[in-house]
């Protein structure tokens, strides 16, 4: 993309609504702009990482087994009366009215509309186990949105189901959908510690929330500093193994970690000391093994292999997908501006012309280009007719990992340089190396 073409509102000024860090970075990068209170209008860089962030998602779920679909984001009441959530959800519920007077609702979650999918066309154990999933918008009335699309009222949520036959077998499916999780957020260049917590409103004994720390994080939180050691790096777990997924939830889930939900000071205090800790957290996802809360009060049953029908077991498993981009800005950036881990950055890499319209320097600059182009890698060019420092701003504030700089100095001697985001240091190169440079970081991500 060439800069000059594109649309990017950077904002010169701190916006004065914005209290952390990554609400203010989004809007002075030109990433969203608010609509309306906790509803944003995703804006072309904004978008682009969103996009990322979703492909992500979809292909951990899919390489877990998970089958991808996608449900509207208006719901009838009629399923929520069944489960009797209609009632109990409250004032975070968005209801609206048809022109028929049928309720309606903006839905927060899907479970209801899931199930009733499921019993629709499911009878059989035979069909089991079965994992849905769909990335969609969802709407909460929260009291008090605020900090941007940290807490949102409309929202992006991947969110899965999970049928199974028994108690045991949906147990497989949430310590599966554990080691996905821990996956998918280290492909985003971030730690999420699973925590035990608490069930709330979509209910169940099992749950755990997965946190990244963060001094700005709506979360208090308890834990061994020892979790904080554990990585899940480039394991090839297989996801239908039970005992593997099993050792896996064991090892990243013995140590304490709680949020204030369900702390115990008593355990807590058996924690040697020096590695006891109290922080703050932002909640990035979240699991639950409810059993068979939905499937009893809405009737989905199949038919077991003695011919007796049964309720089946189920729970569910969100990622707040545009909650993370504000937790991985919270977690990766410095005082001028963000810093995107390569799993996400909206372009591979920047390219800043010194002096626009000298012929070389132009020249140099497509063929670059056109270089990382034909390597599949996206490079943002800032071809505008502005001075050397704003062009740097500009890329710092948005926060590209990596920058090729080219001007008519060194040219001459035939390099371009390369710079790092997160350590500002460069190296002069040879156009063509600073090209396989970029390439070989990107290659396999
Ligand atoms: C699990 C999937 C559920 O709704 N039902 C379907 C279950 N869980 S949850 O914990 O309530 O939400 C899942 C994740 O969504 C994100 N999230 C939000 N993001 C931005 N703004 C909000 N207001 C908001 N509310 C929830 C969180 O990341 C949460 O873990």
């Amino acid at each position: 993309m060439r800069l000059s073409r594109y649309f990017l509102p950077v904002l010169k000024e701190n916006p004065s609504e914005a209290q952390i860090v990554s609400h203010r970075l989004m809007l002075r990068a030109g990433m969203i702009k608010q609509a309306s209170a906790g509803i944003y209008s995703w804006l072309p860089l904004g978008f682009k990482v969103l996009r990322k962030l979703e492909n992500i998602v979809h292909e951990e779920q899919v390489r877990a087994g998970h089958i991808p679909m996608l449900m509207p984001t208006l719901q009838s009441a009629d399923l929520w009366r069944e489960s009797g959530r209609y009632d109990d959800y409250g004032q975070e519920m968005l209801r609206i009215k048809d022109r028929h007077d049928r309720d309606m609702l903006y839905g927060p979650t899907n479970e209801e509309l899931i199930t009733d999918i499921f019993r629709a066309h499911v009878g059989s154990y035979k069909d089991l186990p079965l994992t849905l999933y769909h990335i969609q918008w969802k709407f909460r009335d929260e009291i008090r949105p605020r900090f941007g699309v940290m807490r949102g009222r409309e929202f992006f949520m991947k969110d899965g189901y999970n049928f199974d036959l028994t108690k045991e077998d949906a147990l497989h499916a949430y310590n599966r959908h554990l080691v996905s999780y821990l996956r998918t957020y280290e492909r985003m260049g971030l730690q999420a510690i699973p925590m035990r917590a608490d069930g709330g409103p979509i209910g169940g004994d099992y749950t755990h929330e997965f946190l990244v720390l963060a001094e700005t994080g709506e979360s208090e939180v308890f834990y061994d500093s020892a979790v904080t050691d554990l990585t899940f790096g480039d394991r090839d777990i297989d996801y239908d193994s039970v005992e593997e997924c099993q050792a896996v939830l064991e090892e990243f889930t013995s140590k304490y970690a709680r949020t204030d939900e369900t702390h115990d000071e008593a355990l807590f205090n058996d924690i040697p000391e020096d590695r006891r800790r109290v922080a703050r957290g932002i909640e990035v996802g979240q699991i639950f093994y409810f059993g068979t809360k939905y499937s009893e009060a809405m009737n989905a049953v199949v038919q077991g292999p003695d011919g007796k029908q049964v309720p089946v077991h189920m729970g569910s498993h969100g990622i707040g997908v545009s909650r993370l981009m504000g937790a991985i800005i919270e977690a990766s950036h410095d005082d001028k501006g963000i810093i995107w881990p390569e799993g996400v950055t909206p372009y591979h890499c920047g390219i800043v012309n010194l002096k626009q319209g000298d012929e070389e320097a132009d020249a140099a600059c497509d063929a670059l280009y056109a270089s990382l182009t034909a390597l599949g890698l996206e490079p943002l060019y800032d071809d505008r007719n502005e001075r050397a420092g704003g062009k740097f701003a500009t890329m710092d504030l948005i926060g590209l990992p990596w920058r090729i700089t080219v001007g008519p100095r060194g040219l001459k001697n035939g390099v371009v340089e390369l710079t790092s985001r997160r350590t500002g240091e460069s190296e002069e190169l040879p156009p063509e190396a600073a090209v396989q440079k970029v390439a070989e970081i990107y290659a396999g991500l």
